[in-house]
């Protein structure tokens, strides 16, 4: 199907095109839309939470990221050596005059590239679908789409996000049942919903019960938790399994495998490599769906549910369907044992849980620093841990917060072990303004009066937003420019000596262990100081 696109917008006239609100419905597996003008920037929409969005030059091309190993964990690894401009299920392009043309899928397992000058759709494995093609304002063109969305897949359930505490970006996997209720204490009355506990609580990833870091069990926890009048929140991974679990080792018929029936890597992370579970096995739907009860029985209405990627990884299925529908199914079973608990999609592919998770995670994970000089120009990876690839990502994807919470990750207000500048922060607590989903990890101990002021007034606040650019917003009538952390630094290349020798380091495994080891010495030496 080729649909030719004049200048103005209602020039798009061909007969295979169906108004609908706001642009035009096109089907078909493979769908080309050729504009008139010649683009000059693409939109780059990731597959999963982390994945890199944003804004490039449409004549940008962009290197693999590094390390390889992490591909299925960071971006689709079906596509993540395509270095031309294109992403999953939606893309556009921004003409001369600044108008956008968009072009996105309406039905799981699809892709947008731009290729000579045009935008091409596919659907991976099904015929004739849904495209919609919409040329006008950017903000309009995304509108129209999300709405779609919303029509074809549902919305989160929640009216207001929640104001969250997350144990992560304090004290990473360093988590146990005295350090969490003595933050339970000094959090005092400062009005947060939620207080979660995220990795660091299980025995394996696999197996979802308490370590001995954790003597009284998560039932015990969450009451201590609802005491305080919060609700209780908590993190698993339940796509994935590492191979020490017990989960892997009396059911590798449950992982998802390939053609050579070798189980699919998710990607390396906890110093083990990871595997995905298949969930079109009846046997895994009713492990999944007993998990989440016993959760919930446990006591905890809020839960993170991480590493979701894993379910929509290409494999070969017990019941033969396309990965993202397998995926989604997958969830299906997981929202309704959830019943009406608050769920947090991570690292999950975007459009598959729309409609079935209240809140989502749409950019990388933040950090205490800014961006790394290695991740961006030796790496060439954007999906790593930094406020700065945070922002950009999770900005890019703010026209989704029609159909779902969208979460930028936490906020950070402490000076105390981190290096980010007073700039650096007010722009991510500014996001999560715009978003509205307010969580941090900060220790109460670790702030000062003035950053304990400032985190709660955050939390207390009802703020007016209002959208003034791409990247420019008014708060309260105060103007944020969020374009020191848009541009996509370009990469130091082979002329630099670092360059084989750094992105040849990151895929070995042994270097992996030893980068997160250092991580974990550093996160350990902070916590032991007075
Ligand atoms: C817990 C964390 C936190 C965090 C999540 C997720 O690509 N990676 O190697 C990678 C590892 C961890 C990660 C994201 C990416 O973080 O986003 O909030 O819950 O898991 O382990």
């Amino acid at each position: 199907m080729k649909v030719q696109v004049k200048s103005q917008v209602l020039d798009i006239i061909s007969k295979e095109l169906q108004p609908i609100k706001g642009g035009f419905l096109v089907v078909g597996r493979d769908v080309s839309v050729t504009p008139a003008f010649t683009a000059v920037r693409y939109y780059w929409h990731g597959w999963q939470s982390w994945s890199l969005t944003a804004w490039l030059d449409a004549t940008r091309r962009l290197p693999p990221s590094k390390p390889a190993m992490l591909h299925p964990m960071q971006t689709d690894p079906q596509h993540a050596h395509e270095e031309t401009p294109g992403g999953a299920w939606v893309g556009a392009i921004e003409a001369p005059d600044g108008r956008v043309l968009l072009l996105g899928a309406l039905n799981l397992d699809a892709r947008v590239s731009l290729k000579n000058n045009a935008l091409k759709g596919t659907y991976e494995s099904r015929y004739n679908d849904e495209w919609f093609v919409a040329f006008g304002p950017e903000h309009v063109v995304f509108e129209s789409y999300a709405a779609l969305l919303a029509e074809r897949f549902g919305k989160g359930r929640v009216e207001r996000p929640p104001r969250v505490w997350c144990s992560w970006y304090s004290f990473y996997t360093e988590i146990s049942e005295t350090r969490l209720l003595n933050v339970l204490d000094s959090l005092g009355d400062l009005p947060f919903d939620v207080f979660q506990v995220d990795d660091g609580w299980q025995q394996k990833i696999g197996d979802w019960q308490p370590n001995h870091k954790f003597p009284s069990g998560m039932d015990a926890l969450a009451e201590r938790i609802r005491a305080t009048g919060r609700q209780a929140g908590l993190w698993l991974a339940p796509l994935l399994v590492v191979p020490s679990s017990r989960t892997y080792r009396k059911n590798p018929h449950w992982l998802l495998r390939d053609e050579h029936n070798r189980p699919v890597s998710a990607g390396y992370n906890w110093n083990e490599p990871l595997y995905a579970l298949d969930t079109t096995h009846p046997e895994v739907l009713d492990w999944l769906d007993e998990l989440m009860q016993q959760v919930r029985n446990w006591g905890y209405d809020y839960v993170k549910l991480d590493f979701l990627y894993a379910g929509a990884l290409p494999g070969k299925r017990r019941r033969d369907m396309p990965r993202e529908k397998a995926y989604r199914e997958g969830l299906k079973v997981i929202r309704k044992a959830l019943g009406d608990a608050y769920f947090l999609t991570c690292g999950a592919p975007i459009l598959p849980s729309l409609g079935l998770c209240d809140g989502m995670r749409v950019g990388p994970d933040v950090a205490n620093y800014w961006d790394s000089e290695r991740d961006n120009r030796l790496l060439t990876n954007f999906t790593t841990p930094g406020v700065r690839n945070a922002i950009r990502t999770s900005l890019n994807r703010l026209w989704l917060s029609p159909v779902v919470h969208t979460d930028p990750d936490v906020l950070y207000f402490r000076t105390n072990n981190a290096s980010l500048t007073a700039e650096h922060k007010r722009l991510l607590q500014d996001l999560g303004r715009i978003s509205g989903f307010k969580a941090t990890s900060d220790l109460p101990e670790w702030l000062s009066d003035e950053e304990r002021r400032d985190l709660r007034s955050l939390l207390e606040s009802q703020d007016e937003v209002k959208r003034t650019g791409r990247y420019t917003f008014s708060i309260n009538g105060r103007e944020v420019d969020f374009s020191p952390a848009m541009d996509v630094p370009h990469p130091a290349g082979a002329a630099n000596p670092a360059w084989y020798f750094v992105r040849w380091g990151a895929d070995q495994p042994w270097v992996l262990n030893l980068v997160n080891n250092i991580e974990k010495a550093k996160v350990q030496k902070a916590l032991e100081k007075p």
